[in-house]
């Protein structure tokens, strides 16, 4: 990670870019979200309205809500270290810019930098390819695509709005967080106005889950500990919970919301223990006076994200690593 992660070029220029190439690889973090997946999909829905060739590479696992959402689209899974096979004459990463993000296909992306585009709006990242556009200003990936599609001249169809909602929707926890701007209800709504069904999009992924995702809610809460004065709420999950309700490791997904409806608590820290790899946490912060950085409280352990939404792979056993997180938040107040 380094502090120099900033856009080296215009929507314009990348419109232009992708307007001349034939074919087109488009890829995203691994695990991919609603924003990074609805990126993916409408960025690669307005090239091939072009008639180009269009590779949507995502590393595993999608949400199995996500994908049945987009399940008429072909999504490529990238396994191991097999490389994507061709000439692209573009490469786009959406929805980040960090290596650590990109682990399984770095090696390859690594032999494409010159020809990378990266469309982010984190506040952190690598130099992933030599071209950069970056927006922390934008509440989505999906914000920044709508944008560059406009620029590219392509109008959006019935996939590329159902996308491009999915992404601003679920950054922005259907329109609550802090990052929700006027810029985003002005986008929603044109997309609305352009025949979003947003109540079937919020059944869809958001009321899909499977009741074992209830049940590891419960070992979530049942773990939950206050610190800081009541101020923050830390919980943990462990490899055994997740083989004692069956539930699987992407069914974490929302848990750090829930303790936030405590009004005194501020930040919220989950932990889950990895099969393989360090102790992985997603940290959360609500806005208001006193907020507490959590991009900031992340970077200590090599991580980072948002001011209010952040995560880091911490490389100690769970509970060590649980200590060290509770330690970061009571001095972050
Ligand atoms: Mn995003």
């Amino acid at each position: 990670m380094n502090d120099t992660y900033a856009s080296n070029t215009t929507l314009k220029q990348i419109a232009a870019r992708l307007n001349e190439a034939q074919s087109v690889l488009i890829t995203t973090h691994a695990k991919p979200d609603g924003d990074a997946l609805g990126a993916v999909i409408a960025l690669g829905r307005a090239l091939e309205l072009q008639g180009k060739t269009v590779e949507r590479r995502v590393i595993p696992p999608v949400p199995p809500a996500l994908a049945g959402v987009f399940n008429g689209t072909k999504l490529v899974t990238h396994n191991g270290p097999d490389a994507p096979v061709g000439d692209f004459d573009a490469i786009v990463v959406v929805d980040t810019g960090a290596w650590s993000q990109l682990d399984a296909i770095r090696p390859w992306l690594e032999t494409q930098h010159e020809h990378t585009i990266v469309i982010d709006h984190h506040l952190h990242g690598d130099d992933v390819g030599a071209t950069k556009f970056i927006d922390a200003t934008a509440a989505a990936a999906c914000e920044i695509v709508a944008d560059l599609i406009d620029e590219m001249g392509v109008a959006f169809d019935a996939l590329t709005c159902d996308a491009l909602f999915v992404g601003i929707a679920s950054d922005t926890g259907w329109f609550r967080f802090s990052n929700c701007s006027p810029r985003t209800h002005q986008l929603a709504a044109r997309l609305q106005g352009a025949g979003v069904d947003h109540t079937a999009l919020y059944a869809a992924t958001e009321q899909g889950e499977r009741p074992q995702k209830l049940q590891l809610m419960v070992r979530a809460l049942d773990s939950l500990r206050m610190v800081a004065g009541d101020r923050a709420a830390v919980m943990c999950l462990k490899l055994k919970d997740f083989a004692e309700t069956g539930a699987r490791p992407d069914e974490t997904e929302r848990f750090v919301d829930v303790p936030q409806v405590v009004g005194d608590v501020r930040v919220v820290a989950l932990l889950v223990e990895q099969a393989e790899g360090p102790t992985r946490v997603s940290l959360r912060s609500k806005p208001g006076e006193g907020a507490v950085d959590v991009n900031a409280l992340a970077r200590r352990f090599g991580g980072g994200g948002h001011a209010r939404a952040a995560g880091a792979k911490i490389d100690r056993p769970i509970d060590e690593a649980v200590e060290a997180v509770v330690a970061g938040i009571e001095d972050s107040f």
